[in-house]
């Protein structure tokens, strides 16, 4: 049972205010043709490839997978490597995202509107980067999406990425609200665990690359938000961690 009241919603953004993974898996095999890589991530490869957060991260781990004998002589032009990689990446999801390639998951723009009219806070806590955030919002919200979030905490802000709880504590702080008056949406199993370390009650809504997750701790874990109203995320809120 939890006794606060509702008064902010946190949503991540990759899996959860969109499906925007495909989105992002074609913009990195761009990114590996305009570098010249032999690399090209497929769906059954990505999904496992997922469970690191973050694009640059994502790229390291993959390349010392594919190079187990990678020798880093020069750290800073690795880096730089990756960084360029990921830089690419970004341009060509921007694009892709940009021309209305993702629409915002069932029911999230109806819950924006409820919880704006109702006077409930919203916030964004992500692993990804401004410029894709403000590309899919633009498109799917308009050129004023970000009146309806208080407090944005992404890539740029928290550069430890999830399961560290680094976004969410951040985010609480600059909500100036406790964990108990707020309610995360997340779609993956960092997603979660970044939430649950910064003690947020959250609610989960799976998609084709995070179905398999363990969810554990979830208040409840949803195929979507198109069934789910406001009332009815207060009311999960309001009951707390099933028992
Ligand atoms: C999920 C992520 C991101 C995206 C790719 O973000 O792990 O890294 O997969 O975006 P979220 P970048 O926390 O919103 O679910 O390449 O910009 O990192
Ligand atoms: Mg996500």
């Amino acid at each position: 049972m939890i006794n606060t009241p509702l008064q902010a919603l946190i949503f991540d953004v990759d899996g959860t205010l969109a499906d925007t993974e495909l989105a992002h898996m074609a913009a990195f095999n761009a990114a590996f043709v305009q570098e010249g890589l032999p690399w090209q991530w497929d769906e059954p490869l990505y999904t496992r490839l997922l469970e690191v957060s973050g694009g640059k991260e994502r790229i390291t781990h993959y390349w010392r997978q594919v190079q187990p004998d990678l020798k880093i002589i020069d750290n800073a032009a690795f880096t730089d490597t990756v960084q360029r990689i990921h830089d690419q990446k970004t341009a060509v999801y921007e694009r892709m995202v940009g021309d209305g390639g993702v629409q915002l998951r069932p029911g999230v723009l109806r819950l924006i509107g409820q919880a704006h009219d109702a006077g409930v806070q919203m916030a964004i806590a992500t692993t990804t980067s401004p410029v894709n955030i403000s590309a899919l919002l633009r498109t799917a919200i308009g050129p004023d999406w970000a009146r309806f979030f208080r407090v944005i905490e992404d890539a740029s802000t928290a550069p430890r990425k999830k399961p560290h709880p680094q976004v969410y504590l951040q985010t609480l702080s600059r909500l100036q609200l406790p964990a108990s008056a707020c309610l995360a949406l997340e779609d993956s199993a960092n997603g979660l665990r970044a939430a649950m370390a910064a003690a947020l009650p959250t609610v989960i809504t799976t998609n084709a690359f995070t179905a398999h997750h363990d969810f554990s701790g979830a208040l409840a874990v949803l195929p979507d938000l198109s069934g789910c109203s406001l009332a009815q995320l207060a009311s999960l809120h309001a009951a707390g961690p099933r028992r």
